[in-house]
């Protein structure tokens, strides 16, 4: 299933791109619907492409209900304000249970437990880097990723600035990553392995007495108390082989947390993406609160955001909480959380017959055949679908299935504000960017593109008026938020609709905000839209308890959610009698297993900026990196194509050996596998590169989040054939 190369060549392509090198000048985005017709995308008019959906779509919610259509959104959603705030609107229309995101291949564990701790689900505290004087990143790679559920640019700059300034960065990590060559001290870590070194670092703080710090944040928590019990079987010698640092080193980390007056603890996909993630997330904001650290300055603090944050709304302090599970999938039976249901049950969902079998999928800026784990299952579930509408600027590996494809604006087409990052940044800011170019005459936006899918899904039919729409939904919104006060909201506000409109009731009712002239100076759309660079609103400030909406107004320390599921690692702690504990079980001979983990790169953005010639050129990065004992153990020279399996899948991939890979542990980064047919990818395809995920079990979830297992399953590696490999390295 390998698409042809294209006849153009790279030097053709490349003159398309004389701006920038993001996608708005690609030949292959497209710029308008395509309806797929006997088994091909042809272009179609917007009328068309709305009218087929209404056609196709509301006999089939007449007869098998809602449920049976699923939403799934992805990543590129939280780059653009107005797929952010109307898939919303979307998604709850539909009053389907079958929500699905690239949430639970990534935050939501740290987004779980934040919520259990501190009453709002994007509650999450972030190293405040400029006045931190002791850092230890765990399972980040900030250096390429740019931060994550912690907006920092420029971090190298930041890195350098924190270490001339006498401070100390550590990194713990499988990989010794591009940000662990910025910092002072590095360790590996066994895969999946966070939950054992951080419940004996917590311990080692216990068992030490906690410092003076601590006692600003004691009137503020609850469950301190049953942190002892919980923790009491997790000594660093016993925790030591599950997580591959000596107990030397876990006590080391802890006191080097403890004993700085500016510190913090900060983790991120590396310790979400795995069986214990919810578990990990909490124990590492537990150890940043026995530190003193949160909170406080140069520790782990929480942003303030100028427009959108729950943490802002409502009466300060307290809160209704969170809840999960409030239902659950069909088939497994997980829990729904933040609305949701694990992405990774979305090919059972379609598989499996009986009532609320999901039979149609709208997407929404996501590729999840090529980003979730078990893509090729997915992929076949998606060809028996009765229909599938994508929201996407691409024909990709998924958008392929889709019956119509409906491509929203270039990036540079339209205006911008960050809905989701400034409430995880490491400085509190508000930014707007309005559009470099004008939108092509008859292209709709996507916010108005997602309205009449509304309009669709609630019966008013393909040619309702969305902006009469648009009116209806800001309306009945503003009743519930203002009551009495809405209509003169809504007369304050003028002749704007949109997201911008959104946006401005936000700024403007935030806590910068001019509160609609009763905040004179305040912030609002026009004030903000006048300063192009954005507004600076300062260092992060101290937040608790203000910050809280728990029922009981307090930091919950110890949730018992989560001192349930303690259980689940004590158990792997215990080794059966009579066995050998789980680490040194693990066969070292050729023919062991090696544990594969991803990676990111600069270049690459998950799986959808490969087409793009000026980041596509150069060195090969779809590559396994192995270390080069491991290596010659097994027999595979650097260079050479190598054949990496297990039950799951088989993917080939030029192997790369490098000690900068701890021994026992692999890595092949995600996103790539653009050699499906009925893709228009014509870059990509050339070197189309291996899915990591087609190795990953869709069935290993974290069972409290949801989120899937990304790292630590176990490959087998060996040459490929010789005459493939003859080919690669051509
Ligand atoms: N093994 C492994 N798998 C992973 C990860 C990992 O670390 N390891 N990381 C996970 C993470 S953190 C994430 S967030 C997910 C990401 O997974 P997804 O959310 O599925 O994101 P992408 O795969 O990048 O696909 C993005 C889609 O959005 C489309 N798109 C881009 N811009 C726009 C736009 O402006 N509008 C619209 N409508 N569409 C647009 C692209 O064409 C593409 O189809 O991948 C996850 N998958
Ligand atoms: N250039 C670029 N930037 C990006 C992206 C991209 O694809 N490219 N994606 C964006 C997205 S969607 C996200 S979510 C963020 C993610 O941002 P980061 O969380 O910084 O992501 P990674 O670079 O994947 O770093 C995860 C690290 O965890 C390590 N790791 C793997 N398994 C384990 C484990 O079991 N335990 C521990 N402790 N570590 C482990 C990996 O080796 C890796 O170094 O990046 C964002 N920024
Ligand atoms: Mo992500």
């Amino acid at each position: 299933m390998t698409t042809p190369a294209p006849a153009e060549t790279a030097s053709d392509t490349q003159t398309h791109y004389r701006i920038c090198p993001l996608c708005h000048e690609d030949p292959d985005r497209l710029r308008q619907p395509l309806i797929r017709r006997n088994g091909r995308h042809e272009p179609a008019t917007w009328d068309e492409a709305f009218a087929l959906i209404e056609q196709r779509l509301t006999p089939l919610l007449a007869t098998h209900g809602k449920d049976a259509l699923a939403l799934s959104v992805g990543n590129p959603t939280a780059h653009r304000m107005g797929l952010l705030l109307y898939f919303a609107r979307l998604a709850r229309a539909t009053g389907s249970r079958n929500i699905f995101s690239a949430s639970t291949l990534d935050q939501m564990p740290k987004q779980l437990s934040s919520g259990w701790m501190f009453g709002h689900w994007l509650s999450v505290a972030v190293p405040d880097i400029e006045r931190c004087q002791h850092l230890v990143i765990l399972g980040a790679n900030p250096a390429v990723s740019n931060g994550s559920m912690w907006t920092v640019p420029d971090f190298r700059g930041k890195a350098k600035a924190l270490r001339a300034r006498g401070g100390r960065l550590v990194t713990i990590d499988p990989r010794r990553t591009e940000t662990a060559q910025l910092a002072d001290e590095h360790h590996f870590i066994r895969p999946g392995g966070d939950v054992f070194l951080l419940a004996a670092m917590a311990r080692t703080l216990l068992d030490d007495g906690l410092p003076a710090r601590f006692e600003r944040l004691r009137p503020m928590i609850r469950g301190l108390d049953a942190l002892p019990a919980a923790l009491a079987d997790f000594t660093p010698e016993r925790c030591a082989p599950l997580c591959g640092l000596s107990p030397e080193a876990i006590r080391q980390l802890a006191r080097g947390l403890a004993a700085a007056d500016a510190g913090c603890l900060y983790a991120r996909i590396g310790t979400c993406t795995q069986a214990y993630g919810t578990l990990a997330s909490w124990l590492v904001d537990v150890i940043n609160t026995l530190c003193g650290h949160l909170d406080a300055p140069g520790g782990a603090m929480f942003a303030r955001a100028a427009a959108f944050a729950q943490n802002t709304q409502g009466r300060p302090g307290l809160g209704r909480g969170i809840s999960t599970g409030r239902h659950r999938s069909r088939v497994s039976g997980a829990p729904e959380v933040y609305g949701e249901l694990p992405i990774t049950c979305l090919a059972e969902e379609i598989e499996t017959p009986g009532q609320g079998q999901v039979r149609a999928l709208i997407t929404c800026a996501t590729n999840p055949v090529l980003s979730s784990p078990g893509g090729p299952r997915l992929a076949q579930a998606l060809s028996t679908l009765d229909f599938m509408v994508s929201v996407d600027i691409y024909l990709n590996e998924t958008t392929r299935h889709a019956d119509v494809i409906l491509p929203g604006l270039s990036a540079l087409e339209e205006a911008h504000y960050d809905v989701a990052f400034p409430q995880l940044s490491h400085r509190n800011h508000a930014r707007y960017s309005l559009p470099v170019f004008d939108a092509p005459a008859g292209h709709p936006p996507e916010w108005q593109t997602l309205l009449r899918l509304t309009a669709i899904v609630t019966g008013r039919g393909a040619d309702a008026d969305v902006l009469a729409l648009d009116d209806e939904l800001l309306d009945s919104e503003l009743r519930r938020l203002a009551g009495d006060d809405a209509q003169a909201l809504r007369a304050a506000l003028g002749p704007s609709q949109g997201p911008q409109r959104l946006l401005d009731i936000a700024l403007r009712s935030g806590p910068y905000g001019d509160q609609f002239g009763r905040q004179p100076g305040g912030l609002n759309l026009a004030t903000l839209a006048q300063t192009p660079g954005g507004i600076d609103l300062g260092p992060l400030q101290p937040r608790l308890p203000e910050l809280l909406r728990t029922p009981s107004g307090a930091v919950e320390l110890a949730p018992p959610e989560l001192l349930a599921d303690m259980a689940r690692a004590r158990a792997a702690l215990e080794p059966a009698p009579g066995h050998a504990a789980p680490a040194e079980a693990t066969p070292t001979g050729p023919a062991a297993p090696l544990m594969i983990i991803g990676r990111r790169e600069v270049r690459s953005n998950n799986s959808w900026m490969h087409n793009l010639p000026t980041l596509s050129k150069g060195a090969e990065r779809c590559t396994l990196l192995m270390h080069p004992d491991d290596a010659a153990l097994r027999g595979l020279a650097a260079g050479s194509l190598v054949r990496v399996h297990n039950g799951h899948g088989s993917v080939q991939a030029p192997l790369v050996c490098t000690d900068e890979l701890m021994p026992g542990v692999v890595s092949l980064p995600h996103g790539w596998g653009h050699d499906l047919s009925g893709a228009q990818l014509r870059v990509a395809a050339r070197r189309p590169g291996a899915n990591l995920n087609a190795l990953l079990d869709d069935a290993a979830r974290d069972p409290l989040s949801g989120n899937a297992v990304l790292s630590g399953e176990a490959v087998w590696v060996e040459p490929a054939a010789a005459s493939a490999s003859m080919a690669a390295v051509s």
